[in-house]
């Protein structure tokens, strides 16, 4: 399923609204975690314009493909993505992460349309997508899971538990997917709780490992079609990504893990997202 360079154009095109979209829900909602939102865009975009068997108009349709955003406090991203695909209308962000609005900073699938699994509290998403897995394969479906975990997340040892799991019980029907950023909540991930040799690591508890540039749309469709065919073991694809993504002033920017605009800061955001694009 290789990406043609007309669907590269129409993808970046995607990629492009969405950062600004996350631009104007980070100020509506007064502020959210907009750096390791945009450092994702790439990964949701093409898993929901390419991969993902979903339908917003059916989204609880039974042999969907499911999704984990693990990196829960992505929301904002998520969400993005979401409106923009059309599982609900856009408008509806306007109220994000407000007193009774169906969005809270973290998805809750209960109350969003395209939501599996609700997430938040980091080191979740992999052993619930491992159990889905199961199950899948148990029932005789061939629906596939993606769950996808932020760098910093991978400090916490559930992470390791699933791993684990997933080799022993070499599922297969599962494709975890990491957001390396390089940054977590208040600092390097090298220099707050050292992850490298990160691929080494994998490696080591069964799983294949395939390192992209994480803004790729062209190595993420090599990686996740090498991922979608695979039954050795459980695949890893390790996307290497900047924090805050198309935004300069919040590119490798720690301050930028959570934070609000004025409109002075959100305008020269979507210029600066023009820009990358213009280049
Ligand atoms: C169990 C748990 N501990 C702490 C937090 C608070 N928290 C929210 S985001 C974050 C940093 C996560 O870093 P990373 O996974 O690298 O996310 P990204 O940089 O991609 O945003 C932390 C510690 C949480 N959500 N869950």
């Amino acid at each position: 399923m290789a990406v043609s360079e007309q669907e590269i154009k129409e993808l970046e095109e995607i990629a492009k609204n969405t950062r600004k979209d996350i631009v104007n829900v980070t100020v509506w909602a007064g502020g959210a975690h907009i750096g390791g939102a945009l450092s994702m865009v790439e990964i949701l975009v093409i898993l929901y314009y390419k991969y993902l068997n979903v339908d917003p108009a059916n989204p609880d349709k039974p042999d969907r493909d499911r999704f984990i955003l693990s990196k829960g406090h992505g929301g904002v991203g998520y969400a993005s993505v979401l409106a923009r695909k059309g599982f609900f209308d856009f408008d509806l962000l306007k109220t994000f992460n407000q007193f009774k609005s169906p969005f809270g900073m973290h998805l809750d699938a209960n109350k969003v349309k395209g939501v599996d699994v609700s997430t938040g509290s980091l080191g979740h998403g992999l052993p619930m997508a491992v159990g889905l897995s199961l199950g899948a394969r148990l029932r005789k479906e061939s629906w596939k899971i993606y769950c996808l975990l932020g760098d910093g997340e991978c400090n916490e040892g559930t992470v390791w538990e699933a791993a684990m799991a997933a080799r022993q019980f070499n599922v297969t029907n599962m494709i975890t997917i990491v957001d390396r950023n390089q940054l977590m909540i208040d600092g390097r991930t090298e220099e707050i709780m050292g992850l490298e040799p990160f691929a080494d690591k994998w490696k080591a508890f069964g799983f294949i490992v395939k390192e992209v540039d994480g803004h790729s749309f062209k190595e993420l469709a090599e990686a996740i079609d090498f991922a979608g065919n695979q039954d050795e073991a459980p695949v890893v694809i390790i996307a290497n990504t900047k924090k805050g993504r198309g935004v300069a002033y919040m590119e490798d920017n720690v301050k930028w893990h959570y934070g609000s605009m004025n409109s002075t800061l959100a305008e020269q955001a979507r210029e600066s997202i023009d820009k990358m694009y213009a280049a």
